[in-house]
C-alpha cells in the first residue's frame, strides 16, 4: 500500500528552506528526509557506513516503531534507503505490534548480530544474518536478555583480545560479557556500579539510557542520552570495557529542540562520527511534541587525553568526503536531500506479473509519492567526463515530467525527461534523454512536475560526453 506522504505543511516548509540551498559540501541535519527515523546505530564495512535506525511511523504520536531501517553511505552527505530490513515479526515470541526500540548491529566470523529491544518486558533478542542487509532470522527463539534488568537500548563492543560486551539499560547501565557465538552469554546480568542509578547514587552523570560502548587509541568510553528532559548526550571514560567508568562531559547538552537524543559513534575514513536525532522536520509543521524524530550527523574532536569537544546543537558541519560517480547506476532512494517524497521497497510481481508470468522478481527501493514540484538534491556529483545522456528507470503511473538541474531546484536545466502515462500497469521502463553540456562537480536536482501522483523512480545513470 502507498504510504502517506509528510504533511504537506512540512513539504511547503521544506520547499522554503531549500530553495535557498545552493552547491555545499556539508550534510543535511537531519540526513533523512523520506520517513521519521531514532536511536542511529551506525557501523562501519567495506567502506560503507551501515546506518541502522529505528522508525518512527508517520502518524506516532508516542513511541509507535515496528521495524528497524537500513541506510548507506560512502560520502556521509548521501544516504542510500534500504528500506526495512527487520521487524518485531522475526520475533516469534514477542507479541507487541509497537516497540522496535534502538538496535545496534555488529559484524563478527562474516555474520552480522542485530541486537534488537522490545520494551514491555519482552527483553533484548538477536537476529542473525550473512549480510548487513539481511534477511536477519531469530536464531535461538527467545529473548537473549529477559525483561527484567531494565533491558532497551543494547550496545556491543568486541574488544581486541576478541571478548565481546553487551551494554543496555535504563535507568540503569547492566552488561554481560557475550560468548564467541555472540548469541549467548556467561554468568548473570551485572548492574554497573558507577553509572548505575543505585537508590538515586551514584549519579554523576545524569545518565538516562541510550548507551553506546566505543572504543579509540585504548581508551573506553560509554556515551549515553543523559538528563532529561530534553536529554543530552554525556559520557564516561574507563581503563576497561568494563569501567570503571568516569564521568567526563556533556558531547551535546540537551536542547529544547530535541526532546530526546541517542548517540551512535563510528570512526569512519579518518574521521570520528556521532549520530543522535532531534526533531526538525516534526517541528517544520506543529509545535506539538509527538515521538516523530529524524536522524542528524556530526564530527567529534578529540583532546590530546582522549576526551571529546563538545558540539553545539547539531549544525551540518559534516563535510562530504567523496563526489558522487554518476556514470554509474545509482539508486533513486540514494539522496543528501528532498522535498515531499517518499520510499517504498516493491516487489516486481506486483507490477510485472502478466508480462513475467508471475515469476517472483527481486525487491526495489523506488522513490514514490511523487507530486509537482518535489525534488530530490543529490550532493557533489563528479561530471568530469561530460555527458551525453541520461537513462532513468520509471514506472509511471499519472505521468509528468523529470526536470534535471544542476546547483539549485531552479538551477540550470540539463535535461527534461518526458514519463508518458504508460497505460500498462506501471510497468518499470528505462528512458534515455539527451542532456545539454555539463563539467566538473555539481549538485544535482530531479524536479518533478505534472499533476500528482507522477511515477515512481527507480535509478538513474548518465551516459559520458563521447
Ligand atoms: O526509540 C525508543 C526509545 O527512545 C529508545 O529505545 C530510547 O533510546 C529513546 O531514544
Amino acid at each position: 500500500m502507498r504510504k502517506s506522504k509528510f504533511n504537506k505543511l512540512a513539504v511547503v516548509a521544506i520547499l522554503s528552506l531549500s530553495s535557498s540551498i545552493s552547491v555545499n559540501c556539508l550534510a543535511q541535519d537531519p540526513i533523512i528526509q523520506t520517513k521519521y527515523t531514532a536511536d542511529p546505530a551506525p557501523v562501519v564495512y567495506n567502506d560503507t557506513v551501515f546506518l541502522y535506525a529505528g522508525h518512527d511511523e508517520d502518524d506516532a504520536f508516542g513511541f509507535n516503531m515496528k521495524e528497524w531501517l537500513l541506510y548507506t553511505s560512502t560520502d556521509m552527505v548521501n544516504w542510500t534507503d534500504h528500506g526495512p530490513v527487520a521487524s518485531l515479526k522475526d520475533f516469534k515470541w514477542v507479541t507487541t505490534d509497537n516497540g522496535a526500540w534502538a538496535p545496534q548491529c555488529i559484524r563478527r566470523n562474516g555474520k552480522f548480530y542485530l541486537y534488537c529491544p522490545m520494551p514491555g518486558g519482552f527483553g533484548i533478542g538477536v537476529l542473525v544474518s550473512d549480510s548487513p542487509y539481511g534477511p536477519f532470522k531469530d536464531p535461538i527463539g527467545k529473548p537473549l536478555i529477559g525483561g527484567q534488568y531494565n533491558s532497551i537500548d543494547p550496545t556491543v563492543l568486541i574488544d581486541d583480545d576478541g571478548q565481546a560486551y553487551l551494554y543496555w539499560g535504563n535507568p540503569n547501565l547492566w552488561y554481560v560479557k557475550l560468548n564467541d557465538d555472540m548469541i549467548s552469554f556467561e554468568g548473570e546480568p551485572i548492574k554497573d556500579p558507577l553509572i548505575a542509578k543505585v537508590k538515586g547514587q551514584p549519579d554523576p552523570f545524569h545518565y538516562q539510557e541510550g548507551p553506546w560502548a566505543y572504543k579509540r587509541n585504548g581508551h573506553y568510553y560509554m556515551a549515553y542520552a543523559s538528563t532529561c528532559c530534553p536529554e543530552g548526550m554525556a559520557y564516561a571514560m574507563g581503563k576497561s570495557a568494563t569501567g570503571p567508568w568516569e564521568y567526563k562531559g556533556s558531547i551535546m547538552d540537551g536542547d529544547p529542540r530535541s526532546n530526546g537524543n541517542h548517540p551512535g559513534i563510528i570512526d569512519y575514513k579518518g574521521t570520528t562520527y556521532v549520530f543522535g536525532f532531534n526533531y526538525a522536520i516534526l517541528k517544520q509543521t506543529m509545535s506539538k511534541h509527538y515521538e516523530r524524530r529524524s536522524i542528524c550527523v556530526e564530527k567529534l574532536t578529540f583532546n590530546e587525553d582522549g576526551t571529546i569537544q563538545k558540539l553545539p546543537f547539531w549544525s551540518k558541519n559534516v563535510d562530504q568526503i567523496e563526489n558522487v560517480n554518476p556514470y554509474e547506476k545509482v539508486q533513486a532512494e540514494t539522496m543528501a536531500y528532498c522535498a515531499g517524497l517518499k520510499t517504498m521497497k516493491v516487489e516486481e510481481w506486483e507490477r510485472n506479473v502478466s508480462w513475467n508470468k508471475g515469476k517472483l522478481q527481486t525487491t526495489r527501493m523506488v522513490v514514490t509519492s511523487v507530486n509537482n514540484g518535489d525534488y530530490i538534491k543529490v550532493q557533489g556529483v563528479d561530471f568530469s567526463k561530460g555527458a551525453s545522456t541520461i537513462d532513468v528507470c520509471v514506472a509511471s503511473l499519472r505521468g509528468g515530467k523529470i526536470e534535471v538541474r544542476t546547483d539549485k531546484v531552479d538551477g540550470t536545466l540539463l535535461a527534461t525527461i518526458k514519463v508518458n502515462t504508460s497505460g500498462e500497469g506501471d510497468i518499470y521502463k528505462t528512458i534515455t534523454t539527451p542532456v545539454k553540456k555539463v563539467q566538473g562537480v555539481h549538485d544535482l536536482y530531479f524536479v518533478f512536475k505534472g499533476e500528482k501522483d507522477l511515477l515512481d523512480f527507480d535509478w538513474w545513470k548518465f551516459s559520458a560526453k563521447k
